[in-house]
């Protein structure tokens, strides 16, 4: 789940993907769709059928159910004609970008309704595994739950807090609350346990062992506990966080969270697979097939 070097880590040494010759001051650039060569539309088809295979029973409901609404199985989508269906349900809208973009620019687009979508498929040997997100990973991991209105209402306030948080200095604990929740979030369903982060989502592998491996551990949703902990960017996780429903997420992130960063900068970050006194581990979800 490697696909999230920030700008900074890539900055000495590290050529980012993707082309940004081409893009404006907000680094969005028009999706190139004539493009796509015949062999990247099939990869496309073959991540889109391994995955759409997986989700039966492993992804949250309104994952799946706004997947079949996207219509995407055959080939590379066309951001525009999404953004017109997601437009009216929630609406957002999806902007091409050439790969991932600096933190400000990123936040700022969420903050206004908008979500960037990388326009680069990753090459037929990563089929497992990628570096940076690709299209794949932000559109089939991403774009479903925008179809969800309190899921949608919270990334908004989600790219307001990112704003914030760059001038206080402490955009570590945010993006750690984005790792464990969009990235690497587990709800609790009728069903039993579900997955609605898009890292999850997207990846062929996490996506069973998330739910069904008694090696990681998995806590109720506390952000001040999440912002406290590490992740891991080139394993699965060895922790993951479970909601019980989206507004639970929603109101994690409402409040101000200028005095929870005071306190955070005077502790130590907890290693990526800490149990803490008084936690419970959630057990994993029993398979009956
Ligand atoms: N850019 N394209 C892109 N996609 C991301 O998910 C992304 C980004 N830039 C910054 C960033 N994420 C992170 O800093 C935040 O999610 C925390
Ligand atoms: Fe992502």
């Amino acid at each position: 789940a490697d696909f999230f070097k920030t700008l900074e880590e890539k900055s000495d040494g590290g050529k980012l993907r993707g082309d940004y010759s081409s893009c404006d001051e907000r680094y969005v650039v028009k999706q190139d769709w004539a493009a796509y060569t015949p062999e990247q539309h099939a990869l496309w088809r073959r991540l889109y059928q391994r995955q759409a295979k997986l989700v039966p029973d492993r992804a949250c409901e309104m994952f799946i159910e706004s997947l079949d609404k996207l219509d995407a199985a055959g080939e590379i989508p066309r951001l525009d004609r999404t953004t017109e269906a997601l437009y009216k349900a929630t609406g957002w809208e999806l902007v091409a970008v050439p790969g991932l973009i600096p933190d400000l620019t990123f936040f700022e687009h969420l903050a206004e309704r908008r979500f960037p979508v990388t326009v680069w498929l990753r090459d037929p040997d990563e089929f497992d595994y990628i570096v940076e997100p690709d299209i794949f990973h932000d559109f089939f991991g991403h774009v479903p739950l925008l179809f969800n209105p309190v899921f949608a209402d919270h990334l908004q306030q989600f790219g307001k807090g990112g704003i914030k948080a760059l001038n206080l200095d402490a955009l570590k604990y945010l993006a750690r609350l984005y790792w464990y929740t969009v990235e690497f979030g587990l709800i609790e369903s009728p069903h039993g346990l579900r997955a609605y982060g898009a890292g999850i989502l997207s990846s062929g592998g996490e996506i069973e062992y998330c739910l069904t491996s008694p090696t990681p551990r998995r806590i109720a949703l506390d952000a001040e506990r999440i912002m406290r902990t590490l992740y891991k960017i080139d394993s699965y996780q060895e922790t993951y966080f479970v909601i019980r429903d989206y507004q639970q997420l929603f109101d994690a992130t409402a409040p101000d969270f200028t005095p929870m960063y005071e306190r955070l900068k005077k502790q130590d970050a907890l290693p990526a697979n800490s149990l803490l006194p008084g936690e419970v581990n959630i057990p994993p979800k029993v398979r009956s097939d």
